[in-house]
């Protein structure tokens, strides 16, 4: 039903009827709200478009690690560093779970990985932003972790299996990284004024990129109507932008800090905050390669993947000795 909504948008979804018998079982049971699994058969797009969505949900989850792995050693109190700790190995966890759901449809980790460090494949641009003082820390936790759930407690629904399952795990550990990013803002915002001036100096950094996240407007969103169909994605770009807002402006009042943005109001009749749209040519430059940080990601992610070649070769090599020992008995 959903497809042929689509359709009629002219946004490229094949509708019901023009599908053969076996793609319109497909799409009859994600209707249905069944979940496909591994084994099953799935037309070869929404296996393609799984594996992009997924595997660059698990880079964002590996070089998310960088910006904040950046400020363990210099926390402020043992209490906090112990927090920064936890949050980062629990982003090295999530890009695992993500990487053996992906796994699930015929790639490898290595293959992922290798496109992501040749640049074949995208991270989620916010990573591409630098971390410049330790309110940034807060900033991160509040916004960034806190848009990431507002895109990810939907996915738990999501149609494939593995998907749907690594996102339930994840949530619950970013409902407390959300957690701890404001209650280190509350820290910062209702401190001394020189820390005051540092959680508003974050917000102001970190707004318009949080709000990127989302991805493109709808209008220039090129997967979205495939991928809602298929309940890959289960909400469009602006939606969740929008809900974003919502929620948290009203925390921003709370903190006493002001979101930079002076178009920013409540529309009554919408019952929604009216915003201001983030530079998208910004977005674009970002997602090409362009922004602040990417090349010095880039860097740290291959150097990583290099020093760590001798670990998978010895991993291999005993791998093999003891298939061989098995194969001899
Ligand atoms: N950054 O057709 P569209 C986290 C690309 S949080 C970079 O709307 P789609 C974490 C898009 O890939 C972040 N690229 O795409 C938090 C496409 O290019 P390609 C990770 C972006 O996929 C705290 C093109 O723009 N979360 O992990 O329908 C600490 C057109 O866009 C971005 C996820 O990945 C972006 N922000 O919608 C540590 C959640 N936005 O691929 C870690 C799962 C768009 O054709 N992903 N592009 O070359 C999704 O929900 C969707 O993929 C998105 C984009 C909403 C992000």
């Amino acid at each position: 039903m959903y497809a042929q909504m689509i359709k009629s948008t002219g946004q490229g979804v094949k509708a019901l009827d023009e599908m053969d018998p076996q793609e319109r079982a497909f799409q009859e049971r994600i209707d249905a709200g069944e979940k496909i699994e591994p084994k099953d058969w799935m037309p070869e797009g929404y296996r393609q478009n799984l594996i992009r969505q997924i595997g660059q949900h698990a880079h964002s989850e590996i070089v998310g690690q960088l910006p904040e792995g950046n400020w363990i050693t210099r926390a402020p109190t043992l209490e906090r560093k112990a927090i920064l700790l936890a949050k980062v190995q629990d982003e090295a966890g999530h890009g695992l779970y993500l990487y053996c759901a992906a796994e699930t449809l015929g790639v490898s980790r290595d293959d992922l990985t290798e496109q992501l460090i040749d640049g074949r494949m995208k991270y989620s641009s916010i990573f591409n932003y630098p971390t410049l003082t330790w309110a940034d820390m807060g900033a991160v936790g509040w916004l960034v972790d806190g848009a990431a759930i507002m895109n990810q407690v939907p996915l738990q629904r999501t149609s494939y299996g593995p998907y749907s399952r690594a996102m339930i795990r994840i949530c619950k550990e970013e409902s407390f990284h959300q957690r701890q990013g404001f209650d280190l803002m509350t820290k910062m915002a209702k401190g001394t004024e020189a820390q005051k001036r540092m959680a508003q100096d974050a917000l102001n950094r970190f707004w318009y990129p949080s709000l990127m996240m989302f991805g493109p407007s709808d209008k220039d969103s090129v997967h979205s109507a495939q991928s809602m169909a298929w309940k890959i994605k289960m909400n469009t770009n602006d939606e969740l932008r929008q809900k974003f807002v919502d929620q948290t402006v009203p925390q921003a009042d709370y903190l006493g800090l002001t979101v930079p943005d002076d178009t920013l109001k409540w529309n009554e009749e919408r019952g929604h905050y009216d915003f201001a749209e983030p530079d998208w040519d910004e977005f674009f430059a970002v997602i090409k390669g362009h922004g602040p940080c990417n090349a010095e990601r880039i860097v740290a992610r291959r150097k990583a993947w290099e020093d760590g070649a001798w670990v998978r070769d010895g991993l291999m090599a005993h791998a093999d000795k003891k298939a061989a020992k098995v194969a001899a008995e």
